[in-house]
C-alpha cells in the first residue's frame, strides 16, 4: 500500500468509527445525539471498540476449535481489572483512530475514558495480579480463561469523613457495563447441603451420589481480554448466581408470594458482594459458598469445552492447566474428585491422578492470620460429600507420610488436613498442597521462607514440588496506559519493543548519563506532578510545589505495612523543625491512601491518625508548607494511573518477612521512583537488579527480626533510649494531634509501647536516617534523576509477561498460541446467521 492508499484506509475506517457510535447511541442507547448522556456516548464508544474486538475473540475461539492447544484457567476468587476503554484501545492499538474519531465527532475521548466506572472486583494485591496476569498471557499469546466471581457489588468506596473511613457500596453496575456479554446457555448447576447415598454401578460397583438440599444456577458473563497488538483474544468468565427456576410456583399457587420469590433472592446473594478483607481470614459460611460455587461453575465449563473434542477425561491436563490464587479456589480439589467418580464414574486412583496432574497452587501470604481453614460442622453441612472425599485424601495422604516419617506423629498433625489441636477445622492450605501438582510462592524470598519455615513439611515430602515464580506487572496499564509522557519519551529514545520485552528497557541505561535526556526525564516527572498539583488544589483546596519531593505510601492499610512507621516520621520532620525553624529540611509532600478492612480497628485507627497529623501540619504556619500530608480518598486502580507516573520515592516499609511480594513497589519503580524499603518481597529482587546504590534500604532483615522476637523484643526500651522517638510518641499520646483527647489514638501507642508486633521501634533509628540520606540525595537533582532512569532501566524482570513465560514453563508447560485471522468479520452475502442446529451444547470457550 502506497501513503496515499494507507491514508484513505485511515480515512474509511474512522468514518466507520463514527457510524459506530452513531449506530450504538441509537440502537443500543436508544436516544438521538441530542439527548445522549456522557454515559450514552461512553457506551457508545464502549460498544463500538468491543464489536471490533469481537472479531478477534471469535477467531481466537475458532483457532482453538480447529487446533487443540493448552489452555491456562486462572481460578481466582478476584479480578481487579482496572476500567477497560483505554487499556484496550492501547492494546489494540486502536487509540489514535479512536481519538481522532471522538473528536471529529465532538467528543472528548479523555474525558470519556474517565468516567468509566471500574469493576472493583478485588482486595489490592492478588486480585490486581490476577488481571496483569491476563493481560499477559493474552499478549504472550498464551491461550486462558480467567474464572471468577461477578460480584454485583465489588470493593466498597471508600470516603473520608471527618478523618475517618466511611465505606460506601459500590454500584460498578449501575451505568451498565459494556464489556460483557452473559451466556445464557453455558450455566451450570450448582448443589449445596442435603446428604450422599450409596449406590451400585452398572458393574456392581460402589458408587457415592450427592443429593443436594439446593441447587443455584451459575450463569457466565465473559469479558474479552485483548492482547498487546496481537489477534489472540482470552476471556475472562466470571459466575453470577441465579435461582435454577425464578419462583416456586407450588407457593406462589398457594398465594404465598413472598415466600416464592425468597428462594431466589437466597440464591443471588451468593455473588452479591466481595468480602473486603485483606489477609485476614473469617470464617464466614457466605465466603465458602462463593468460593465453592464459582469453582464448581468453572471446574465443569473446563470439562464441558474438554469433551467437545475427547471422548474422556482421562488426559484433562493435558488440555487445562488450572492455577489456584491462593487458597480461595482450593475446594477445587475435592470438587474435580466428585466430578470425576460421581458424574463421570472414574475409579479413585484415575481421578486422582487427573486431579493433581490439572490443579496447581500459588501460596500468596505467609500470615497466620490469613491462612483458611473451614470449621468441620460448616464444612460438612454445606459440602457433605466433599468432606467424605476430603477424608478419604487425608487417609490415603497420611499413610504416604507415616511411610516416609514412621514414628513422627507431630509431623503427621501438621500436614493433616483437618485441623484437631482444638475444635477441628479444615486447612485449606494443605488441601491445595496435597491436591496439586506445583506450589509457588510469589517472589524469591516468600518462597525461601515457604520452603524453610510455613510450608517446610512439605518441602521435606516432596522436594522441588515448591517453586518461585516472581511477581510481575503488565508495562501495558503501568505505563503505557498510565503514564503517557514516560512512554513518548522512551519510545523516542529507543523504540517501542519494551512495551513486550520489558528488558529492552536496559538500553535506556546509557541515556542516564546524557544531560539532555536527564532534563527530559526531570520534565515528565514534573510535568505529571504538577498535573495531580492541580488536582488537588481544585478538589482539596492544598497548594502544593510541584518541586517538592512526592513521597507516596499506597496500599492496603495493615499494621504489618507499617503506615505508622511513616507517620512516626513525619512528626519527627516536623518535630524537628518546630524546635528549630531554619532548619534544613527540603519540601515532602507525603501521599497516602488505601482501604481499611471495615472491621479492622486498629487500620482504620491508622487511617484516622494520617489525616489528623495531616491537619495539624498541613496548617501549622511555622512550617511553611515544608512538609504537606494528604490522604487520597479511595485509592483503586484508577487512581493508581495518576499516583505511579507523579512519584519520587516509593514507601515499602513493611517488616521483612511479612510482605511476600508487593506489586506496587514494581510499579513505582518502573515509572522512575527511588524505593525506601525494607529486605522484604519482591524489595530484595528489586534491590538487586536496580543495583544497591539505587535503592534506600533500612531496617532489620528478616532473621534479625525473628531472633529479636525470640528473645523477647521490647519496644519500651526503644523508646526509653532514643529521644526523638519518645518525643513523638508522647506528641501523639498528649491529645496533639486529636483536639487534646488522649484516648483517640492510645489503642495505637498502647500497642506499640508494649507489644510492637511489627517492630516499628527497633527500625525506627534506621528508617529516619535513611530517610534523611533520601532527602539530601533529592537535592541533588542531577544525581536523583539519574537513580531514577536506571530504576526504569532495570525493571525488565517485573514485567508481568516474564511472569507468565516463568509459570508457562516451570508449571504449566504451555506454549504459545499465535491466532490468524480467518475468519470473516461478517459472511459477504450479508445474512449473518444460519440458524444452529443445536445451539445448547455447541461448545465454544
Ligand atoms: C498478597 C500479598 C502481596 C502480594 C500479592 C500478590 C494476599 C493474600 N496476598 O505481597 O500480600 O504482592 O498477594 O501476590 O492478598
Amino acid at each position: 500500500m502506497d501513503l496515499k492508499q494507507k491514508e484513505d484506509s485511515r480515512k474509511e475506517r474512522i468514518q466507520k468509527l463514527k457510524r459506530g457510535f452513531a449506530y450504538n447511541i441509537f440502537y443500543r442507547q436508544g436516544v438521538t445525539q441530542k439527548t445522549a448522556s456522557l454515559n450514552d456516548y461512553y457506551l457508545a464508544v464502549a460498544h463500538t471498540l468491543r464489536d471490533r474486538m469481537q472479531h478477534l475473540f471469535v477467531n481466537s475461539v475458532q483457532a482453538l476449535l480447529e487446533k487443540d492447544s493448552k489452555i491456562v484457567c486462572y481460578l481466582s476468587a478476584e479480578f481487579l481489572t482496572g476500567p477497560h476503554l483505554h487499556n484496550n484501545l492501547v492494546n489494540l492499538g486502536l487509540y489514535e483512530e479512536f481519538e481522532q474519531a471522538t473528536r471529529e465527532t465532538g467528543l472528548n475521548l479523555k474525558e470519556l475514558i474517565d468516567l468509566e466506572e471500574e469493576p472493583g472486583l478485588g482486595n489490592g494485591g492478588l486480585g490486581r495480579l490476577a488481571a496483569c496476569y491476563l493481560d499477559s498471557l493474552a499478549s504472550q499469546q498464551i491461550p486462558a480463561i480467567g474464572y471468577g466471581i461477578r460480584y454485583e457489588y465489588g470493593m466498597f468506596d471508600q470516603e473520608i469523613a471527618d478523618g475517618w473511613q466511611k465505606e460506601l457500596s459500590d454500584c460498578w453496575l449501575h451505568p451498565g457495563n459494556p464489556w460483557e456479554i452473559k451466556k445464557a446457555d453455558m450455566a451450570c448447576d450448582v448443589g449445596f447441603g442435603g446428604h450422599t447415598e450409596i449406590y451400585h454401578g452398572e458393574h456392581g460397583n460402589r458408587r457415592t451420589r450427592w443429593i443436594p438440599a439446593r441447587v443455584i444456577t451459575g450463569v457466565p458473563y465473559d469479558t474479552p481480554i485483548p492482547g498487546y497488538k496481537v489477534n489472540n483474544v482470552n476471556v475472562l468468565r466470571l459466575w453470577s448466581a441465579e435461582a435454577p427456576t425464578s419462583f416456586d410456583f407450588a407457593d406462589f399457587n398457594t398465594g404465598d408470594y413472598y415466600g416464592a420469590v425468597k428462594d431466589k433472592i437466597m440464591a443471588e446473594t451468593i455473588t452479591k458482594v466481595l468480602y473486603p478483607n485483606d489477609e485476614q481470614f473469617q470464617g464466614k459460611k457466605l465466603r465458602l459458598e462463593q468460593q465453592f460455587f464459582f469453582v464448581s461453575c468453572s471446574l465443569q465449563d473446563m470439562i464441558r469445552i474438554h469433551l467437545h473434542s475427547n471422548e474422556s477425561l482421562d488426559d484433562l491436563y493435558d488440555d487445562f492447566a488450572a492455577q489456584l490464587n491462593d487458597t480461595h479456589p482450593s475446594v477445587a480439589v475435592p470438587e474435580l474428585m466428585r466430578l470425576l467418580m460421581d458424574v463421570h464414574l472414574y475409579e479413585w486412583d484415575k481421578a486422582w491422578e487427573i486431579t493433581k496432574k490439572t490443579l496447581c497452587y500459588t501460596n500468596h501470604t505467609l500470615l497466620p492470620e490469613a491462612m483458611e481453614k473451614w470449621q468441620i460442622e460448616l464444612f460438612e453441612d454445606l459440602l457433605p460429600r466433599h468432606l467424605e472425599i476430603i477424608y478419604e485424601i487425608n487417609n490415603r495422604f497420611l499413610d504416604e507420610v507415616r511411610i516416609k516419617f514412621p514414628g513422627d506423629a507431630d509431623r503427621l498433625s501438621r500436614m493433616s488436613i483437618i485441623d484437631e489441636s482444638g475444635p477441628r477445622y479444615v486447612r485449606m492450605a494443605n488441601l491445595a498442597c496435597i491436591g496439586s501438582k506445583a506450589i509457588n510462592g510469589v517472589a524469591a524470598m516468600h518462597t525461601d521462607l515457604l520452603r524453610r519455615h510455613t510450608l517446610a513439611d512439605w518441602n521435606t515430602m516432596y522436594p522441588g514440588k515448591i517453586r518461585n515464580v516472581t511477581n510481575g506487572v503488565t508495562p501495558r496499564r503501568w505505563i503505557a496506559v498510565s503514564n503517557p509522557r514516560l512512554t513518548k519519551l522512551i519510545c523516542d529514545a529507543i523504540g517501542e519493543q519494551w512495551i513486550t520485552r520489558l528488558d529492552k528497557l536496559r538500553d535506556l541505561e546509557k541515556l542516564a548519563d546524557d544531560t539532555s535526556f536527564r532534563d527530559a526525564w526531570y520534565k515528565v516527572k514534573k510535568e505529571n506532578k504538577q498535573d495531580v498539583a492541580n488536582l488537588i488544589l481544585k478538589k482539596e483546596h492544598l497548594q502544593i510545589d510541584p518541586e517538592a519531593m512526592f513521597d507516596v505510601q499506597v496500599k492496603r492499610i495493615h499494621e504489618y505495612k507499617r503506615q505508622h512507621l511513616n507517620v512516626l516520621h513525619i512528626i519527627t520532620l516536623y518535630n524537628r523543625i518546630k524546635a528549630n525553624p531554619a532548619i534544613d529540611v527540603p519540601p515532602r509532600l507525603f501521599v497516602f491512601g488505601g482501604k481499611a478492612a471495615p472491621g479492622y480497628f486498629m487500620a482504620k485507627r491508622m487511617i484516622k491518625l494520617i489525616t489528623s497529623v495531616a491537619q495539624i501540619i498541613n496548617n501549622d504556619p511555622d512550617i511553611h508548607g515544608r512538609i504537606k500530608i494528604f490522604f487520597i480518598p479511595n485509592y483503586n486502580v484508577k487512581i493508581g494511573h495518576i499516583v505511579y507516573p507523579m512519584t519520587d520515592l516509593s514507601e515499602q516499609i513493611s517488616q521483612a518477612g511479612m510482605e511476600a511480594s508487593g506489586t506496587g513497589n514494581m510499579k513505582f519503580s518502573m515509572n522512575g521512583a527511588l524505593t525506601i524499603g525494607t529486605l522484604d518481597g519482591a524489595n530484595v529482587e528489586i534491590r538487586e537488579e536496580v543495583g544497591a546504590e539505587n535503592f534506600f534500604l533500612f531496617g532489620l532483615n528478616v532473621d534479625e527480626v525473628m531472633s529479636l522476637q525470640a528473645s523477647g523484643y521490647s519496644p519500651m526500651d526503644y523508646y526509653n533510649s532514643n529521644d526523638e522517638l519518645k518525643q513523638v510518641i508522647d506528641l501523639i499520646a498528649s491529645g496533639h494531634f486529636s483536639g487534646g483527647d488522649q484516648e483517640l489514638f492510645r489503642p495505637l501507642v498502647d500497642s506499640l509501647l508494649h507489644e510492637d508486633k511489627y517492630t516499628l521501634f527497633a527500625d525506627y533509628k534506621d528508617y529516619i536516617n535513611c530517610q534523611e540520606r533520601v532527602g539530601q540525595t533529592y537535592q541533588d537533582r542531577d544525581c536523583w534523576t539519574r537513580m531514577s532512569i536506571l530504576n526504569t532501566a532495570r525493571m525488565g524482570k517485573f514485567s508481568s509477561d516474564r511472569s507468565i513465560m516463568d509459570y508457562s514453563r516451570k508449571i504449566w508447560d504451555v506454549k504459545a498460541f499465535p491466532v490468524e485471522l480467518k475468519w470473516e468479520r461478517l459472511p459477504k452475502d450479508g445474512v449473518l446467521f444460519t440458524p444452529p442446529t443445536n445451539n445448547k451444547k455447541e461448545a465454544q470457550p
